[in-house]
């Protein structure tokens, strides 16, 4: 935990004008820590935000970082000065010794972000222009970064959609049971196991690598208040060679069903078609350009896919005890599987239908 005193004296290591006055944490992440540090410039309470890197997920937070700081300057170049740079672009705020990020005395790594104002995020989204909002900026994202100058980014977490790999973890945390909670989670497993095979369809089908977020939750991308444009995609940790199929299939994860991630009530939970006809159109007007016809082709099975590995991933951590993930109540992660796996069955009963909207776009 951090005290008020504690952030202030890390938020006072970055270049941010004006006294520092409080921090309140922010955000729904389940991962790293982020704070908004509210400042005093001349009078005005001016909000920045500070997050700490959680290095037990992160393995090695400076590789980290030169990928964002590669990535943001990379989007900064093609989007040129003005006003609206550092809204739709994350700015990174140097640290007062010029480097981007900032080594506590625990060990700890911080970094600063210029404040996205008059936009957010959403744990949920209402409407369909909201999901084709979201999709195009994503879509566009992986545009922009198609000619990242060499070299290859940084795995920031090695083999993190690798859904065999994942599966592999599943089995050893079943057998192992440390927190003796298998017996709890009977159908979930039961419903993992019998997926099996779906596990390294994307892997042998020999699409390209290209340079993806791998973080597409909804609430990683912030909505124009006023004009509920996408306006810039945060949450740039998981950047790296990947799938496009990866961030395609996580918007259809985190934006179809009316639900948030760890919704209690299955009945609610369901793949709404017009949403996915959103998605598609969204992420189509930005990324169609660059698409192969492979890639076109899984389109809907991504969804069914990254569901499936977000809900083992889920299911794994229940097992082990709750050690990944962050919980805010008993059984959190074995909710936030539960609803993935309904989320896939309600795919599965659309599939077709998905497939054909697909080919027909
Ligand atoms: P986490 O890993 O905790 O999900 P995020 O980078 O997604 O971290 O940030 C958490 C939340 O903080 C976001 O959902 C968004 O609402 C808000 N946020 C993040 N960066 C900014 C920013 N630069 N300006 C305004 N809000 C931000
Ligand atoms: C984590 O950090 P956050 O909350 O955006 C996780 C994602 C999961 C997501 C599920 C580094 O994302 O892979 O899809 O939770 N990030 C990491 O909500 O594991
Ligand atoms: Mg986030």
């Amino acid at each position: 935990m951090i005290d008020g005193t504690g952030i202030g004296a890390v938020a006072r290591q970055f270049e941010i004008d004006g006294e520092f006055l409080d921090a309140e944490r922010y955000g729904s992440g389940h991962i790293n820590d982020t704070f908004r540090a509210f400042f005093d410039e001349g009078g005005v309470k001016a909000p920045s935000i500070l997050q700490r890197i959680n290095h037990n997920v992160f393995k090695n937070p400076v590789a980290l970082m030169e990928n964002i700081e590669r990535v943001t300057g990379h989007l900064a170049s093609q989007v040129g000065a003005g006003p609206e740079r550092c809204r739709r672009v994350l700015c990174l705020i140097p640290a007062r010794d010029g480097r981007h990020w900032h080594l506590d005395s625990e060990g700890n790594y911080w970094r600063a972000y210029r404040f996205i104002g008059g936009a957010r995020t959403y744990d949920a989204a209402v409407s369909t222009e909201q999901a084709f909002q979201a999709a195009r900026a994503f879509g566009y994202f992986q545009k922009q970064l198609a000619d990242l100058p060499s070299p290859r980014l940084h795995d920031t977490i090695p083999d993190f959609h690798n859904t065999p790999k994942r599966f592999l973890a599943l089995e050893r945390a079943i057998e192992a049971d440390v927190a003796g909670r298998a017996k709890f989670a009977k159908q979930e497993i039961e419903f993992a196991l019998a997926h099996q095979s779906i596990t390294s369809v994307l892997l042998d089908a020999n699409l390209p690598e290209r340079v993806t977020h791998n973080d597409t939750k909804f609430n990683n991308v912030m909505l124009d208040d006023n004009s509920g444009e996408g306006i810039c995609v945060i949450d740039l940790d998981t950047v790296m060679p990947g799938l496009a199929l990866y961030d395609f299939g996580d918007m259809v994860r985190t934006t179809t069903s009316p639900t948030k991630e760890d919704e209690r009530d299955l009945s609610q939970i369901g793949m709404q078609f017009p949403m996915f006809e959103a998605l598609v159109r969204g992420y189509l007007a930005s990324a169609g350009g660059f698409l192969t016809k492979e890639e076109r082709r899984y389109l809907s099975f991504s969804g069914k896919l990254i569901t499936f590995e977000i809900g083992i991933r889920f299911l794994a951590d229940y097992l082990a005890g709750d050690t990944y993930f962050k919980v805010h109540r008993e059984g959190h992660n074995l909710d936030r599987c539960r609803a993935q796996f309904k989320l896939v069955e309600s795919i599965e009963q659309q599939e077709e239908a998905m497939s054909r909207l697909v080919e027909s776009a």
